[in-house]
């Protein structure tokens, strides 16, 4: 499969997180992306470099103020103190419920949490050209499969993830949401319905919400239970969309710890669901947390179920887009990355 990987992604590499108020080292690492690329090149498939501008594609999935925030953070975090160079801006203070939101203060940490869901978007001297060249990616990718030129489908390769953010928040690692994008791109080039199927571990809170009111693009998406699991706020059965995007958001939340065949049985209902939708494209937010080794996740799929998952996405017949999302046993991310794309292309 026709894979666009992002070149700059290493430009996005802050050192540490927080856990439970203790720093840690980085869950989402460069290392993840070198794997999924080293198994990718071994097995033959094809990668190219972005070849789309994603500007116009992000204004329309963004709020321009955020875009403007994200691609100058860094800038501002150097002016705030001599020295930040060597230490990275986290969020102390956030705008929720009777706080205002409308009003951006100056204050940089201020902004930060304006625009931000959680403390856990570490960022780093070069999120903003890693995301954006990740979004440029998820563009090509959708630009290749909407050509109808013998491609049926593309698999953007890229970190940081996508799915968590909003259309004018970061938050779960992720900045730029690139499967938003991708659909966004689809339909720009004459989808008339996309549907979007999120396999991440987590909720896809972000492209839920910016797609939430409208019914061209349908959200699905399996993950463990927001009672239990991030991104707790959101990614209940109950959130079926609103206005004309009613009866376009399906999400079928699964407990902590569930088995692989209770997985399966929920990956059905969603192809089902996209199936009666008759989607002209689908986007697949490709999160491999879902695997049984996956430090920060509790879900059990192998090596083998994600073979599965690529034939299951295969026989839905759709031109695909494939979106790297999460998966933190980097080690195992190429086979299982690879292995969902193989699946697909024999199915
Ligand atoms: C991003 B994606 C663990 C903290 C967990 C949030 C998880 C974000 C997951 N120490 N932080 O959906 O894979
Ligand atoms: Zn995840």
């Amino acid at each position: 499969m026709i894979t666009f990987f992002n070149d700059s992604h290493q430009a996005h590499a802050p050192e540490f997180e927080f856990f439970r108020g203790e720093r840690v080292d980085c869950f989402e690492t460069p290392a993840r992306a070198e794997y999924v690329k080293a198994r990718l090149t071994a097995r033959g498939h094809r990668l190219q470099s972005a070849q789309v501008d994603s500007r116009a594609v992000l204004g329309t999935v963004h709020a321009p103020r955020y875009l403007d925030f994200l691609e100058h953070a860094w800038r501002d975090w150097l002016a705030l103190a001599p020295g930040n160079a060597a230490s990275q801006p986290f969020p102390s203070i956030w705008p929720v419920r009777s706080l205002r939101s409308d009003i951006e203060p100056l204050n940089f940490i201020a902004r930060l949490g304006l625009y931000s869901m959680d403390n856990g978007s570490p960022l780093s001297s070069g999120t903003w050209q890693a995301a954006k060249a990740g979004a440029d990616a998820a563009a090509s990718a959708a630009a290749l499969v909407a050509a109808g030129k013998g491609e049926r489908a593309a698999f953007c390769c890229s970190r940081p993830p996508g799915h968590h953010a909003g259309a004018d928040f970061m938050g779960g690692y992720c900045f730029l949401n690139n499967a938003a994008v991708a659909a966004q791109s689809l339909l720009d080039a004459g989808a008339a319905r996309v549907a979007i199927l999120d396999v991440d571990y987590h909720h896809g809170n972000g492209t839920q919400s910016i797609f939430y009111e409208r019914a061209d693009v349908l959200c699905v998406s399996l993950h463990g239970d927001p009672l239990t699991e991030y991104p707790f706020f959101l990614g209940h059965a109950d959130e079926t969309g609103q206005g004309e995007g009613e009866g376009f958001n399906l999400n079928l939340p699964l407990p902590a710890g569930s088995a692989s065949a209770r997985w399966f049985e929920a990956l059905e209902r969603a192809c089902q669901r996209i199936g009666r939708y008759r989607a002209d494209a689908l986007v697949v937010a490709l999160g491999l947390d879902t695997f049984e080794d996956d430090p920060i996740s509790t879900f059990a799929l192998k090596a083998g179920d994600f073979s599965r998952l690529g034939r299951r996405l295969g026989a839905m017949g759709l031109p695909t887009v494939f979106v790297l999302e999460g998966g933190y046993a980097a080690a195992a991310l190429g086979m299982n990355a690879v292995n969902v794309i193989e699946a697909f292309e024999e199915a």
